[in-house]
């Protein structure tokens, strides 16, 4: 019986139809989704930390409005990942508490600090450019919410990595110590925007099961290869260069060769111990401490409204 479920499963995932929450699916499919799409509703929402530290300093108030919208789109991005998450039965609660206690990953990227407004520039630049590479391969992706979902985050992804690379335009412009500024940010976010896409395809453990489902469309290096030829030719616009000397366009392969990455500060930073792992897991459980109040006042008014309905139907 269940080798029948199988095929018909794998016939779908073969003729491109996408998966749906009803669907039968294989256990370590429903599992690998579930892990994926949380850890990606989680980064969206510890991704908003280190640009909320932002906000209230941004240089002007028309750059004070873009960040702050940029960091609500953020948030709905991860509800719509969450309920996405959700049709694989699991409950947001859960996700969450896995999130504050450790247990659940979120992406590396958002463990470093932010220590100047040019870092705003270079997350939209290149986390955002990394991050779109990645979701506009997923909106492909087999998992039917997870695809549509990701179709709706795209179409705002350009607009946040267009505007990170006009503050860094505009700074690379500007005074020596604004082009200072600009060149250190990019120094600091580049090798780690790198790390984003995972670790090499020999050491990941997860894609060769997850192309063969077609959750994954292409592997790490894939990506990440494709993220360096497109960054690569857009620091020329900026007039400023990628702190890698092994940075170097191949005539044979048609792609830019670059220098190794550190991969023990990945291992480092995803098992809890980057710069600012402690912080982001600490402001993650105060905003839920501190919403308590919101949680139990909606339950007691939802609560409320459903005694009202009941009188009126008596
Ligand atoms: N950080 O077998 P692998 C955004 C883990 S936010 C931490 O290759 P997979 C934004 C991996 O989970 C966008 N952990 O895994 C928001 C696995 O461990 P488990 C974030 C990482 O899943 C605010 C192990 O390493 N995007 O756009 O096949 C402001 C082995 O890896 C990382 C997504 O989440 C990492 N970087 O491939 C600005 C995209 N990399 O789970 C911007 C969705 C790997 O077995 N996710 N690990 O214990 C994916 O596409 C895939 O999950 C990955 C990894 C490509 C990230």
């Amino acid at each position: 019986m269940i080798q029948h479920f199988e095929e018909i499963f794998q016939q779908k995932i073969d003729k491109e139809i996408k998966i749906e929450p009803k669907d039968w699916m294989p256990d370590a499919y429903r599992k690998t989704n579930l892990r994926q799409i949380s850890q990606h509703a989680h980064s969206e929402i510890v991704g908003m930390l280190p640009e909320g530290n932002w906000i209230t300093r941004a240089p002007s108030l028309k750059r004070k409005a873009i960040l702050l919208a940029k960091v609500q789109d953020e948030a709905g991005h991860g509800l719509y990942l969450y309920s996405a998450a959700e049709t694989l039965g699991m409950s947001r609660d859960e996700m969450i508490s896995d999130l504050h206690s450790g247990k659940a990953k979120y992406s590396s990227i958002f463990n470093y600090p932010t220590i100047t407004w040019a870092d705003m520039g270079a997350i939209g630049w290149l986390v955002d450019g990394a991050a779109i590479l990645n979701q506009v391969m997923l909106t492909r992706t087999s998992y039917g919410p997870y695809s549509r979902a990701l179709v709706r985050i795209c179409k705002e992804e350009s607009f946040h990595q267009r505007q990170g690379f006009e503050i860094l335009l505009v700074l690379s412009r500007g005074t020596e110590e604004q082009k200072a500024m600009c060149q250190d940010a990019i120094n600091r976010w580049w090798w780690p925007s790198l790390m984003m896409f995972g670790p090499k395809d020999s050491e990941s453990t997860n894609s060769d099961q997850s192309m063969k489902w077609k959750i994954k469309r292409k592997t790490n290096d894939e990506l990440r290869q494709n993220f360096v030829d497109m960054i690569a030719e857009q620091v020329k616009i900026l007039g400023m260069h990628l702190p890698d000397d092994d940075l170097l366009w191949n005539e044979t392969t048609k792609h830019y060769d670059f220098g190794a990455i550190n991969w023990e500060e990945f291992w480092q930073v995803v098992k809890g111990n980057g710069p600012c792992n402690k912080q982001r897991l600490e402001a993650r459980r105060k905003a839920h401490e501190d919403g308590q109040w919101v949680r139990e006042a909606a339950s007691a008014y939802a609560e409320k409204k459903r005694a009202m309905e009941k009188i009126k139907a008596a």
